[in-house]
C-alpha cells in the first residue's frame, strides 16, 4: 500500500457474507446462468494469456470477480432492449450473444472481429444483438443510452436501454446530464452501476462526496435499487424488479450492483492502492464459487422445472463446454485475417488532410 491522503469519510471495504440458501430457479436456467459465468471467467483467463504472449494488445480489462452482476442482470432483459456498457464488457458482449469467436477476434485486432478489429476489446459493438458498445470513455455511454432511450420513444418503440458503468462514472459530468434529462423526460433507462469501489487506483471515497450511490440517484427523482452484486441470484431478482418498474412507469430507474474485481484495473496496473488481504477476502465469497456450492449443496440430477441442482460432473461438463468454446474461438481468431492496409481509410468521415 502506499500513503495516501487522509479521507473525508471512510466506507466498507470488507466483501458482504457469502450468499447461501436454496436457488430459487429450475435447473435449466440454473446451468445457463453458471455456464455463462463460465464461459466469462475461461474467456478472460485465456485472454490475459493471450495478452501476455502479444497476441492480444492495446488495452485490455478484466471483468473477473463481477460475472454474476452481467450474467444475472442481462438475463432479466428482453433481446429487444438495448444495451450499452463500458471497456469492461466482455461479459455483457457475450450474455447478450455476440459469438465467442467474433469477440476473440476483435480482441486479436482481426477484420472477422465485432468491429472489424478497429475497435478492440474496449469497443465491442454488436447491432444484431443491440449491444452499443464498449465504449473506452469513463461515463461515455450514459448519454448515448438516454439518446436511444429517447429514439426508442419517438420510434413509438416500447424497449429499454440498460446502461452499465462503474462508480468511477459517478462523478463525472455525464452521469448528472443524462439521469437528469431521463427524469425529466422519463424515459426508459435503466442505469446499472457497478460500484466495484475502486476506479483505476482510487477508491470510491476519494472520488464521491457522497459514497451513497442510489443517495445520490434519488436526488434526480428516480427510483432506486441496490444488490449484491456477487450473487448472481440477488442480481436477477433485483433487476428484474427494477425492468418491470421501468416499463411500468416508463421512466427511469437506477440500480447499484455493489461488486468487486478480483485482477487488476487493467493490464498496466501494480495495484499498490488494495491490500493483498482485502482481495483474498472478497476471492473467497466470489460469485462463480459460492454460486457453485449453493447449486451443489442442494443434490444432484435435478430436472427440468424442478428445484436447481448440480453434481460435480455436471459442473465439470459445463466447464469443459466453456474451455472448448474457448479454444475454438482462439482458433478462429488465429485464422483471421488483418484488414488490407488500403482499407484502413475506409469509414474514415474526416476529409484527408493535404499532403
Ligand atoms: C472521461 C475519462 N476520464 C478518465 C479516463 C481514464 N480512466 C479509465 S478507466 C478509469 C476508472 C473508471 O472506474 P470505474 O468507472 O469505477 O470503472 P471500473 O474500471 O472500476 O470498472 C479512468 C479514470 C477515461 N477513460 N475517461
Amino acid at each position: 500500500m502506499t500513503k495516501q491522503t487522509p479521507l473525508s469519510k471512510k466506507i466498507n471495504h470488507r466483501p458482504p457474507p457469502p450468499p447461501a440458501g436454496p436457488v430459487p430457479w429450475d435447473k435449466d436456467f440454473a446451468h445457463k446462468l453458471l455456464l455463462d459465468m463460465l464461459r466469462i471467467r475461461r474467456l478472460e483467463e485465456k485472454a490475459a494469456e493471450l495478452y501476455g504472449d502479444g497476441k492480444i494488445r492495446g488495452f485490455l480489462h478484466l471483468y473477473i470477480g463481477e460475472e454474476a452482476v452481467a450474467v444475472g442482470a442481462l438475463h432479466a432483459l428482453a433481446p429487444e432492449d438495448n444495451v450499452v456498457a463500458t471497456y469492461r464488457e466482455h461479459g455483457h458482449a457475450l450474455v447478450r450473444g455476440m459469438p465467442m469467436g467474433a469477440l476473440m477476434a476483435e480482441m486479436y485486432g482481426k477484420q472477422e472481429g465485432c468491429a472489424r478489429g478497429r475497435g478492440g476489446s474496449m469497443h465491442l459493438f454488436d447491432a444484431a444483438t443491440r449491444l452499443y458498445g464498449g465504449n473506452a470513455i469513463v461515463g461515455g455511454g450514459l448519454p448515448i443510452a438516454v439518446g436511444l432511450a429517447l429514439a426508442a420513444r419517438l420510434q413509438g418503440e416500447t424497449r429499454l436501454t440498460a446502461c452499465f458503468f462503474g462508480d468511477g462514472a459517478v462523478a463525472e459530468g455525464a452521469f448528472h446530464e443524462s439521469l437528469n434529462l431521463a427524469a425529466l423526460w422519463k424515459l426508459p433507462v435503466l442505469f446499472c452501476c457497478e460500484n466495484n469501489l475502486y476506479g483505476m487506483g482510487t477508491a470510491i471515497e476519494r472520488a464521491e462526496s457522497q459514497t451513497d450511490l442510489c443517495a445520490k440517484a434519488a436526488s434526480y427523482n428516480m427510483p432506486t435499487f441496490s444488490a449484491d452484486g456477487m450473487d448472481v441470484v440477488a442480481v436477477h431478482a433485483t433487476m428484474q424488479q427494477a425492468v418491470a418498474k421501468v416499463r411500468k412507469d416508463a421512466g427511469p430507474v437506477f440500480v447499484e450492483f455493489r461488486t468487486y474485481r478480483f485482477c487488476a484495473h487493467s493490464m498496466f496496473d501494480a495495484e499498490l492502492y488494495r491490500d493483498k488481504a482485502e482481495v483474498e477476502a472478497w476471492r473467497k465469497c466470489g460469485p462463480l464459487r459460492t454460486f457453485t456450492a449453493r447449486l451443489k449443496a442442494q443434490g444432484a440430477g435435478g430436472t427440468k422445472g424442478g428445484k436447481a441442482k448440480l453434481s460435480e460432473k455436471e459442473f465439470l461438463a459445463l466447464d469443459a463446454r466453456a474451455q472448448a468454446e474457448v479454444a475454438e474461438a482462439v482458433t478462429f481468431a488465429e485464422a483471421g485475417t488483418w484488414e488490407p492496409v488500403e482499407d484502413l481509410l475506409k469509414d474514415v468521415h474526416t476529409p484527408e488532410m493535404a499532403p
